[in-house]
């Protein structure tokens, strides 16, 4: 591609290796032309890595890889034995001397590895150019005064590289490679992928290697017209094929990308994710309604909103976020004796040709019970029995006892009447002699058990 700007220097190589693998696309509006995103994996490596910042190189350096990719979908370094550049729409020079050295390094180029390498994933932004031209363009190239400019990760990974002091001011994250996947549907009209950068690009198609630009390099460029090469790749118009980019960024001092692609991504169907928010009566919170598109389309918002929530939420149509404002009072929604009331709503999103499956959003509502105030003590109910008992007792031995007063009266009255009368017959038998009260002639006679009040006497005498 006419962009493509030959930078090759010798003495000025970046060694990049970056193996990106594609995602997909969105459509912004037609004036400003689509834009597309595609999901990548950046791992970060350091210069203690073997192929990292090690050695340089000159020119491409084709045929590290082999034809195809392996099982999974990783590019199989080349032994010497079998990359033969069968697929290439264009041949290779192999002038470089800048290939990775040994197969057990270049394995984790695109593995993860703790300890070498620090995974990143990023999404590259693709831009229609010119609009409706169906050309999707990457344009990490270095601008007009010449700096570099494709530098994903700086600030993440191992951070700055600091054994070249004094690039960009030693700030700039060099040293990674770069991983894309992704799929398209073949049209067999040319569809093209170009690219122009620095350091190892390999692209598959259909797992076949059809962009070989290995090697340590300033910027160089490498190209494919899918339609050439159509009946080597097995590519039927219609159908869905897997593409797959690798691209390394492996000396520090230059490090730049720039792709160009008809390769139309195939839309996917966006995503919501659950959420759920708590807060106090009479408190307010925003809800968000959080959604993903991998293609990055414009997605639009549509809400299920219950009646109850209905006045409680401040929301417009096609919107990502509401106010809710919890009620002041539950009590029309909880019994007494509870403390949380949760409110929910449904919603989705649209990309325009997918809906996502509907999330639940939802949002508790707590409150503090007020501690009822404890009932007023009661005193003790008395036992009053014992009182009663005893009232009892003394009324009834006080009636016994009266009645048995009367009684007695009654009996010494009686007594005392027929004692009387005994004594009377006593004197009237001449019986005193008898009597033990008797104690002598003309003894005073004075019986204990009669008195008639009158001091009475009995002058007694012998006979
Ligand atoms: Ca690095
Ligand atoms: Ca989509």
């Amino acid at each position: 591609m006419g962009v493509f700007k030959s930078l090759a220097s010798v003495t000025d190589v970046v060694v990049v290796v970056v193996v990106v693998s594609l995602v997909l696309v969105t459509l912004a509006g037609e004036a400003d032309g689509r834009t597309v995103l595609f999901s990548a994996v950046v791992r970060d490596f350091s210069v203690d890595h073997t192929d990292f910042e090690r050695y340089g190189g000159g020119g491409v350096d084709c045929g590290a890889v082999e034809d195809e990719l392996g099982e999974d979908r990783k590019p199989i370094m080349w032994g010497g034995k079998t990359a033969t550049g069968k697929f290439l729409d264009r041949p290779c020079p192999q002038a470089g001397t800048g290939r990775p050295r040994r197969v057990e390094y270049f394995q984790n180029f695109f593995r993860d590895v703790p300890g070498v390498n620090i995974r990143i994933p990023i999404q590259l932004k693709f831009e229609e150019q010119p609009p409706g031209s169906g050309i999707f363009v990457f344009d990490r190239n270095k601008d007009a005064t010449g700096i570099n400019q494709y530098f994903p990760v700086d600030g993440l990974g191992w951070g700055a590289d600091v054994r070249r002091l004094g690039f960009f001011g030693n700030v700039r994250n060099f040293l990674f490679t770069t991983e894309i996947h992704a799929e398209f549907v073949y049209r067999g009209d040319n569809e093209f992928f170009n690219f122009a950068g620095d350091d190892d690009v390999w692209v598959f198609v259909n797992n076949k290697l059809v962009v070989d630009v290995g090697g340590l390099h300033s910027q160089r460029t490498g190209a494919v017209n899918l339609t050439n090469i159509a009946g080597k790749l097995g590519l039927v118009p219609g159908e869905r094929y897997p593409v797959f980019v690798g691209i390394a960024e492996r000396h520090s001092t230059q490090s730049n990308c720039r792709i160009e692609t008809t390769l139309a991504p195939i839309n996917r169907r966006p995503s919501t994710q659950p959420a759920a928010y708590s807060v106090k009566v009479g408190e307010n919170v925003t809800v968000e309604f959080v959604a993903f598109d991998e293609d990055g389309d414009n997605l639009v918002y549509t809400h299920t909103i219950p009646d109850e929530l209905a006045l409680l939420l401040d929301i417009a149509p096609d919107s990502q976020t509401a106010r809710f404002h919890a009620p002041d009072s539950l009590d029309l929604y909880l019994p007494a004796n509870e403390t949380s009331y949760t409110f929910s709503m449904e919603f989705t999103v649209s990309d325009g040709e997918y809906t996502a499956c509907p999330s639940t959003v939802t949002i508790t509502v707590t409150r503090t019970l007020v501690a009822p105030s404890p009932p007023a003590a009661t005193p003790a109910p008395t036992d009053n029995t014992t009182t009663v008992v005893i009232i009892s007792i003394v009324a009834v031995l006080a009636v016994i006892g009266i009645i048995a007063l009367i009684a007695l009266i009654f009996y010494v009255r009686s007594q005392a009447e027929t004692w009387k009368a005994e004594i009377m017959a006593e004197f009237a038998d001449d019986n005193l002699s008898m009597n033990p009260l008797y104690t002598g002639a003309n003894t005073e006679f004075s019986s204990p058990l009669y008195d008639d009040g009158g001091g009475d006497s009995v002058q007694m005498s012998h006979f």
